[in-house]
């Protein structure tokens, strides 16, 4: 018989034909997912939604297995899934070397004002006056919030620009580089943190104003990670009163929506949840979504299962 499974969100074609021979239904808005056909048939769920909570888990009493587009699973009721022995796999991996240069490009465009640059070129400020100088990045202390695989792909990027890489995270590793248990002194050492920690309650507003004075007026944020890992009404006070004196942005406590003030910043730079998005990497995590369910339905083993799954 012909393995249904439900798609919340249309996946893009190349998931579709790397599902061929199975039954997929597609439902647009996942809060309407008991709409489908059948049910009580449903075996796997291919989630481009973002979140998945209990309720919708609930109305599939035949569900195997959760393919989650993305390495970030904070939006799945991951507890709700356990329970019932629902494997769930994300999209680890393939987006590291992406995300972290999109980081590494967030770092260098806000001490370089490549942005700033570039207007002031194109609106003919060149020819009227100097250019401003900017800060380098060769030689300062960056701190990572989240050193897992994005994390150290980074770290070993910002080696080759002598940059002197602390960290921050659940505990101390096996790495050349400092480990620092507190957040607020480590930002005081730091003339930038970027942060590529989860998401969900454990990590939410984890970067406090505290943490924003500790950086200080020269210091910044880079957040490639998610919004709620942010307070962001203190962050927008913080670079209001100049407590702290930059942030790049791309991700944002209610996405898509991005607050005017933000928007009105010229020491803040922005960009639309877009750390993964190239071709390659989005090719590579849509084929990862397609081949977790095929393995799975092959031969009973994901290949990427999230690490609450990892026996
Ligand atoms: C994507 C991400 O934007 O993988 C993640 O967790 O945040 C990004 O790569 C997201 O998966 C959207 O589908």
């Amino acid at each position: 018989m012909t393995i249904r499974l439900l798609a919340l969100r249309q996946p893009p074609p190349p998931v579709m034909e790397a599902l061929n021979g199975y039954h997929v239904e597609v439902v647009q808005d996942p809060t309407a997912a008991w709409e489908v056909d059948a049910p009580q048939e449903v075996r796997g769920l291919v989630n481009f939604a973002g979140s998945l909570d209990r309720e919708t888990l609930d109305r599939f009493p035949a569900l195997e297995i959760v393919s989650h587009m993305g390495v970030g699973y904070d939006g799945v009721d991951v507890q709700a899934a356990l329970e019932r022995g629902i494997t769930v796999t994300h999209t680890r991996d393939v987006l590291n070397a992406d995300v972290a240069n999109f980081a590494f490009l967030m770092l260098l465009a806000a001490s370089r004002e490549y942005v700033r640059q570039d207007t002031h070129v194109r609106s003919g400020a060149w020819e009227q006056g100097q250019t401003q100088l900017t800060w380098s990045l060769e030689g300062k202390t960056v701190g990572i919030v989240g050193l897992g695989r994005i994390g150290r792909n980074l770290a070993a990027k910002l080696e080759a620009f002598n940059v002197t890489v602390l960290y921050h995270g659940r505990g101390k590793q096996d790495v050349p580089y400092e480990y620092c248990p507190d957040l607020v002194e480590m930002a005081a050492r730091c003339r930038a943190l970027v942060l590529l920690l989860p998401g969900g309650p454990e990590t939410d507003h984890l970067i406090t104003a505290d943490v924003m004075n500790a950086l200080g007026p020269e210091g910044g944020l880079v957040n490639a990670a998610r919004g709620s890992v942010v307070d962001q009404d203190a962050l927008i006070a913080a670079l209001q009163d100049g407590r702290l004196g930059w942030a790049a942005l791309d991700v944002f406590a209610d996405e898509p929506h991005v607050p005017q003030v933000l928007r009105d910043m010229p020491n803040v730079l922005l960009s639309p949840h877009a750390a993964s998005a190239t071709v390659e990497t989005r090719g590579a995590m849509f084929d990862l979504v397609a081949q977790n369910i095929r393995s799975y339905f092959e031969t009973g083993k994901t290949l990427t299962p999230i690490p609450e799954c990892d026996p």
